[in-house]
């Protein structure tokens, strides 16, 4: 770790391996901020492969997955040398705090998660497991060991990320100051990418229809069609209004964020002309973007030796951070010190 570490302000932040491709979703909303912020911050990053057994895994699939969200990441611009990259089953720490959080979460407070009540919804109630229940309180574990100041994240993490700062709280009035109170870093303008095909829904992998969500691995012709397809309204102007235009305005967001162009640019240059050149050029913008995202990604994943080195010292660095609050915690509770 570089000096200059110390001196940085720290951000952690995790995505799950449960689908082979990241979606447009997870990148703009959350991947492409971890990208900016490794060279602002000492930044912590991992796939949170105990997070995704909170719902049925295949074994063999997992591990696929857990080595492909690593390549993914990379492809994105995660460089080893700037950020601490890792996966969190790795980092024994994590399911540790998670047991010490869990006593501290009152049951009402954990029942009113939102994202559990829609997840478990979807699944039917009586399927859910316990760790699904308990998925937040591991969250927060994830991000108190390592004294984060900020967690970059979209829109739908924000509860979460509160509880963290709730917990955190409790503990520290309740023992003395031990944990960093986290902020939410959600940037306003990607904060919630929505579904191509109806854009009140945010774009996930557990749509009830695939045509709305942009997978980043998938064949690029397969989303450029998704793009051509994306509903709008049977307006003709191309104006960012979320409420009135919700489908427009979706894909002007991505457009502008994957160009870098300004909305109103985009508005001044899409005048008079209709939606088709919108979307036509946006699937040509897209194809172009994620062609060589592609091509990186396949080859991180067929050079396996330099991920496994990459995630052993990912691991290593992460484990001495998490290692020293996880001390520290045990201590603070009166759990009684082990002598070697
Ligand atoms: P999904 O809804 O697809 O199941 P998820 O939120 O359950 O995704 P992850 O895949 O681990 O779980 O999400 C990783 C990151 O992507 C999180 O920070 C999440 O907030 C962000 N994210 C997911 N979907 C979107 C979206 N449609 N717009 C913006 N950010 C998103
Ligand atoms: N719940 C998050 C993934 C996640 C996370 C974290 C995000 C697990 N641990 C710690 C930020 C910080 C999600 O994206 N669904």
């Amino acid at each position: 770790m570089s000096v200059m570490a110390f001196d940085r302000p720290r951000v952690l932040s995790g995505i799950q391996p449960t689908a082979g491709s990241f979606h447009l979703g997870n990148y703009l909303g959350a991947v492409r901020q971890w990208v900016a912020l490794q060279e602002s911050h000492d930044a912590f990053y991992m796939v949170v492969d105990l997070h995704a057994i909170t719902v049925p895994q295949d074994p063999a699939e997992l591990r696929d997955n857990t080595r492909l969200a690593v390549a993914q990441l990379l492809a994105a611009g995660l460089d080893p040398d700037r950020c601490t990259l890792f996966v969190q089953s790795h980092v024994p720490e994590h399911a540790q705090l998670g047991w010490v959080m869990n006593c501290l979460t009152g049951f009402g407070e954990a029942s009113r998660m939102t994202q559990f009540k829609d997840k478990s919804a979807k699944q039917g109630a009586d399927r859910a497991t316990v760790g699904l229940f308990t998925y937040p309180i591991l969250q927060v574990a994830d991000i108190l060991l390592y004294q984060a100041n900020a967690v970059p994240v979209g829109e739908d993490q924000r509860q979460h990320i509160e509880l963290t700062r709730d917990l955190a709280e409790r503990f520290n009035g309740r023992f003395g100051e031990t944990f960093t109170i986290p902020a939410p870093y959600i940037v306003k303008e990607t904060a919630k990418i929505y579904d191509l095909q109806d854009p009140t829904a945010k774009m996930s992998k557990s749509a009830p229809s695939p045509k709305g969500l942009v997978n980043l691995l998938d064949e690029p012709k397969v989303s450029a069609k998704k793009i051509k397809s994306a509903v709008t309204d049977t307006d003709t102007v191309i104006r960012f209004d979320e409420k009135e235009k919700p489908g427009v305005s979706n894909l002007l967001t991505i457009y502008a964020t994957l160009t870098g162009t300004a909305v109103p640019e985009l508005e001044h240059r899409y005048e008079g002309k209709g939606y088709g050149a919108l979307k036509t050029d946006l699937a040509e913008v897209f194809v172009e973007w994620v062609t060589p995202f592609r091509e990186r990604t396949q080859e991180y994943l067929g050079d396996q030796e330099t991920l496994d080195s990459i995630l052993a010292k990912g691991a290593e660095k992460a484990r001495a951070v998490a290692a020293e609050t996880l001390a520290k915690t045990y201590e603070r509770m009166g759990l009684l010190p082990a002598k070697h």
